[in-house]
């Protein structure tokens, strides 16, 4: 008997945003076009880290190129398309970058309106690039406060993850992913190369609450808080209720260790070291759209005593101590810091 298979549904980022557009009854499509613009600049993005490799048969990078241009560095690049992307989208009257010293006033006649500030890392994990690691880009996405039509400060910036729009991020991995919130759930997007789109492949993500990866550099070890050093030897002691000990995974690339912890359940720290008694990661760029995302998909975030996401930025390039990922996880590692370390 001759029976039709339902066909599934094929949804590109750029219907979903649209068809999300009614969560936000009061939305006259500026976030949309903002994201769309992003994802936009992530392709751009992915096409060069797809050539990183060619480097040296194309040219070096810093070297003049077949065509009389300057090679650029793959994390400079990503900077300029991202920034490129939002300038000529006219949503973004400002961005705060990883890369720049100073935030970035988009100073174009489109963007005198734009309600919309944005915080980016444009190419994380960087070190990387070299040996065909996977690499990410994370940004995040405010309401200007300030309401000169035109202008922004610094205060625009200075304002509690709490009040994150929308925050995501992109992994160029085996394959390119793009995962982003809005604040109603997490979703994951991956990009089919043969039509250029990002696909829905991983809606409504959630981490579980429990995992058994654990995600640290333990070349810091000596000089970790205590809290840490209990935690580390918590991971690694036996006990079969609780299927300890975990295993070990950590990439140095912040947006792969965390999309793994995401899907298999895990927690990633980067607390204080000596080196970096602040920690290394910054709140504005790594800590705080992560922290929105591990949240919306059910799990949590802390700098090892409060709520990321509650932490009142001081400066743009300030850093923070990191705890993310499946909530139990994060739970047990404060509930050491609380007593070895507070
Ligand atoms: P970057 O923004 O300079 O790339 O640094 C951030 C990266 C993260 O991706 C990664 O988790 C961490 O630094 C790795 O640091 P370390 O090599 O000290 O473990
Ligand atoms: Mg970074």
């Amino acid at each position: 008997m001759f029976t039709h298979k339902p066909i599934r549904r094929f949804i590109t980022l750029g219907q979903f945003i649209i068809e999300r557009q009614s969560d936000f009854p009061f939305a006259k499509g500026e976030l949309s076009r903002l994201l769309r613009d992003i994802g936009i600049a992530a392709k751009l993005v992915n096409r060069e880290v797809n050539k990183a490799g060619l480097a040296d048969i194309l040219g070096d990078m810093g070297e003049t190129n077949v065509q009389g241009e300057d090679q650029k560095k793959l994390d400079v690049y990503a900077n300029e398309q991202f920034i490129n992307a939002l300038r000529s989208g006219g949503e973004c009257l400002a961005v705060a970058s990883e890369e720049n010293e100073d935030l970035i006033e988009i100073e174009s006649p489109v963007s005198q309106n734009a309600k919309y500030v944005v915080c980016i890392d444009p190419l994380d994990g960087s070190s990387n690039i070299d040996v065909n690691v996977s690499i990410g880009t994370i940004f995040s996405i405010y309401r200007r406060k300030s309401d000169r039509i035109g202008t922004t400060t610094i205060e625009d910036f200075m304002i509690k993850g709490t009040e994150q729009v929308a925050a995501g991020y992109v992994i160029y991995g085996s394959s390119t992913m793009l995962v982003y919130t809005t604040g109603k759930g997490v979703n994951g997007f991956t990009l089919d190369p043969s039509i250029g789109e990002f696909c829905l492949s991983h809606p409504d993500m959630k981490i579980p609450e429990d995992g058994v990866l654990y995600s640290i550099n333990e070349g810091n070890y000596t000089h970790f808080p205590d809290g840490v050093k209990k935690y580390i030897k918590y991971c690694q002691e036996d006990d079969k209720a609780t299927n300890r000990p975990y295993s070990s995974r950590y990439i140095g690339s912040l947006v792969a260790d965390f999309h793994r912890n995401m899907i298999k359940g895990g927690v990633y720290i980067y607390p204080s070291t000596g080196k970096s008694p602040k920690g290394k990661l910054r709140l504005l760029y790594e800590a705080n759209p992560l922290a929105f995302i591990a949240e919306q998909a059910g799990g949590k975030a802390s700098n090892g005593f409060d709520r990321i996401l509650e932490v009142q930025p001081e400066s743009l390039h300030q850093r923070t101590p990191l705890f993310i990922g499946s909530k139990n996880m994060v739970e047990k590692a404060e509930e050491l810091m609380r007593i070895h370390s507070a």
